[in-house]
């Protein structure tokens, strides 16, 4: 059978001639023959089959690489590859949507409505407390707690400065209250990290006078049955689960890293000279790196964030009992909040104490509780 031009191949094909060299040097579509002294290319007829369906699989968007993968294999497993390929391509378009959703909420200040109803299977109920103590002037923690969104802050820096700093970062991660997709979690709550350290950075070299302020941060996002932890500094969360409590978080400072080397013992820590040190905060100045963890989020769980003023002065097994044992979820942050105040409660002290239940499909829940904001002295 005569050999087609480039040009009558292109025609015969759909695919332009500038394909066509395309796909040549990519091994895709080599032609029949080429001729020595011009260059000229000519295809086979029988190419034409292979050229419509490289033209195809462009059309439906697949990546060259794959489609020299396919164009090789016999119809059955080509369909098969196919298969995967679209299912794979659907997985991205519904994971951007999700971004998209998503990005409008957070840009427009808006709840964003997620269509993908089953990716909110759980619902949180709370109870959130924040109490000055018996030393200190001023409350310079900050927490914030809603439908998704959990975080304590325990600013410092002095006169009135760690308030300034606690409530910039619970400002920053309060607009991520809003359905974040599961595979953004940890992206939106480093990005609000980020955004914080910047505002505290600004605001420092506006008013020399704030240099020192900074804060721990310690939050948890829910999307679905995921949840994200961020956390830096000595504010902790812990988790509660089929009956025991769990620590989830590692303070950031000097006496738990001389603890995790060996050089001191658990004894030792309450009257450590340096067991206040920070190693890590978030305050404007220094790089900080939060940790950041995904994690799976069951109904029956409970989480307890707090300040340092509870586990400063309460012995965890207290702490354990309360959360055992109290279950509303207010009570039981009252509870805690009582526990450091009989301890002397030298620091101010905060707690929320949240609860998983599984989706609102199966409960008849009032509607979502509102947002409770807990900051500064007048709490
Ligand atoms: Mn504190």
């Amino acid at each position: 059978m005569a050999l087609l031009s480039t040009g009558e191949f292109a025609r015969a094909s759909g695919l332009s001639r500038k394909a066509l060299r395309l796909y040549d040097e990519l091994g895709l579509l080599p032609p029949a023959q080429v001729d020595p002294a011009t260059g000229y290319r000519f295809y086979d007829p029988a190419q034409l089959e292979q050229a419509r369906l490289v033209a195809w699989l462009r059309r439906l968007g697949m990546p060259l690489a794959t489609i020299r993968l396919v164009s090789t294999l016999p119809p059955a497993a080509a369909a098969m590859e196919l298969a995967d390929y679209w299912e794979q391509a659907e997985a991205e378009a519904a994971a951007r949507r999700r971004l998209a959703t998503f990005l409008i909420g957070y840009l427009s200040g808006r709840d964003a409505v997620m269509t993908d109803a089953a990716s909110e299977p759980l619902t949180i109920r709370y109870g959130i407390r924040s109490d000055i103590g018996l030393v200190r002037q001023d409350n310079e923690d900050c927490a914030y707690a809603g439908g998704r969104l959990l975080a304590v802050a325990d600013g410092m820096g002095g006169h009135a400065h760690g308030e300034v700093a606690s409530a910039t970062a619970i400002e920053a991660l309060r607009p991520l209250d809003t359905s974040v997709p599961d595979e953004e979690l940890l992206n939106a709550l480093e990005h609000a990290v980020l955004r914080a350290g910047s505002t505290l950075r600004e605001m420092i070299e506006a008013d020399p006078s704030l240099r020192g302020m900074g804060t721990t941060l310690t939050a948890l996002l829910w999307s679905g049955s995921r949840l994200g932890l961020v956390h830096i500094g000595d504010s902790r969360a812990y988790l509660v689960r089929d009956g025991d409590v769990f620590q989830i978080t590692r303070d950031h400072t000097l006496v738990q890293s001389l603890l995790d080397e060996g050089k001191i013992t658990e004894d030792e820590v309450a009257s450590h000279p340096k067991r206040m040190l920070l190693l890590r905060a978030l305050d404007g100045e220094h790089g900080c790196a939060p940790d950041l963890e995904l994690r799976d989020a069951r109904a029956g769980d409970r989480y307890l964030l707090s300040s340092d003023g509870l586990h400063g002065v309460v012995p965890p097994a207290d702490i354990a009992r309360v959360l055992l044992e109290v279950a509303d979820p207010d009570q039981a942050a009252a509870d805690l909040i009582r526990l450091a105040i009989d301890g002397g409660a030298p620091d101010n002290v905060t707690c929320i104490v949240a609860d998983v239940l599984p989706a609102a499909k199966t409960l008849p829940l009032p509607a979502t509780a509102e947002p409770v904001l807990c900051c500064g002295s007048g709490e």
